[in-house]
């Protein structure tokens, strides 16, 4: 063992790690002279076989050796961490300036555009927008609107009950109710919003579906009063051409009450498909509140008096965009929603 060795051992780790040009390689070289097998370490496992005043000579040049090396493989360590650095940055470069991709937009719902277009009209003409739980006590549903315990909509088959007294609300009046019991009138409020009843879906019938209803309740309220403004309301909805014709009806909450048509928006009154050829489209009922729901409500008829109405969104939607079949309303397909 001489000096001889570790000159060569010298120059070939330095040749090796000046030729490397990648981490692994480098860490290669470190286990070939470094490691516990390595070249540097067995020659420092043999010192034993020297004589005894030999080593501490010899064992002073391998550990300068190893310092060397160590220092050597450090050195191009920083230097080729920089470099890949550098390449990996430059690979992984961003370029803000790029186009991204589109985001697709949703869009309006027919039900919600429908909605905000006729809560616009209200609104112009003195209405706030009132709204109310979709779960809701019979109390406010049924009992303050005047219909009694025997009546058909009350039974079990036709309304979504939770528990004899509680229900997801067949119409949005309960909202209308509830307004009366906590506000003084005058009150001018239309309440759109969504509600249930127990029907088999089919191409006019759904268990849920949206109505907008309106209540106006002042001194002084008259019949003339309903009629002027559904007219002004039918007239900015469909076009100031559009004229309404009032039916006689029954509603328990109204008395007198009155089923409301349109002049067709799409023949202006001549005779089409959307109106079956009529020129009439049944749009709304309406009427007088019934002076025993103002006494429910705490409202007393004797001074007060008021008219309500009430009209279904879908429909309205369907006829607005010629929309034949009820359910594309309801099953989210955006090739249908993506129209609006
Ligand atoms: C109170 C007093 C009176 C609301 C009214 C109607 C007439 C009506 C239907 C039209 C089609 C509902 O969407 S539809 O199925 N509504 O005909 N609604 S009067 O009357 C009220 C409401 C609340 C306190």
């Amino acid at each position: 063992m001489n000096d001889s060795i570790l000159q060569s051992i010298k120059e070939r780790a330095l040749h090796q790690v000046s030729e490397s040009n990648d981490s692994s390689t480098i860490e290669k070289i470190r286990v070939s002279f470094l490691g516990k097998k390595g070249e540097l370490t067995s020659i420092l496992r043999s010192m034993k076989d020297l004589p005894k005043e030999e080593r501490p000579a010899f064992g002073q040049k391998v550990n300068m050796l190893r310092e060397t090396i160590e220092s050597a493989l450090s050195e191009k360590s920083k230097t080729l961490h920089k470099i890949e650095q550098s390449a990996r940055l430059r690979f992984e470069k961003i370029d803000v300036t790029e186009p991204a991709a589109a985001v697709p937009f949703g869009s309006m719902h027919p039900i919600s555009l429908v909605q905000e277009e006729l809560e616009e009209i209200f609104i112009s003409l003195g209405f706030n927008v009132a709204d109310g739980p979709e779960i809701e006590l019979d109390h406010y549903n049924f009992e303050l609107l005047n219909i009694p315990k025997d009546h058909p909509a009350r039974d079990m088959q036709d309304s979504f009950y939770f528990n004899p007294n509680v229900l997801l609300r067949t119409h949005t009046s309960p909202v209308q109710a509830r307004h009366m019991t906590s506000h003084k009138p005058p009150i001018r409020i239309v309440c759109p919003g969504r509600v249930y009843r127990c029907d088999e879906v089919d191409a006019t019938h759904s268990p849920v579906f949206h109505q907008m209803e309106g209540l106006v309740v002042d001194k002084g309220i008259k019949m003339s009063d309903l009629k002027g403004t559904l007219d002004v309301f039918a007239k900015k909805l469909y076009g100031p051409e559009t004229k309404t014709r009032f039916r006689p009806s029954y509603f328990p909450f109204t008395e007198p009450s009155a089923e409301v048509d349109l002049t067709c928006s799409m023949c202006h009154g001549k005779g089409c498909r959307v109106c079956k050829g009529t020129g009439w489209i049944e749009v709304l009922g309406c009427g007088m509140v019934n002076p025993n729901v103002l006494t429910m409500c705490g409202i007393d008829p004797n001074e007060y008096s008021g008219f309500a109405f009430g009209l279904g969104l879908d429909r309205i939607a369907c006829i607005k965009y010629g929309v034949s079949d009820l359910r594309l309303l309801y099953e989210n397909d955006t090739r249908f929603l993506s129209q609006f």
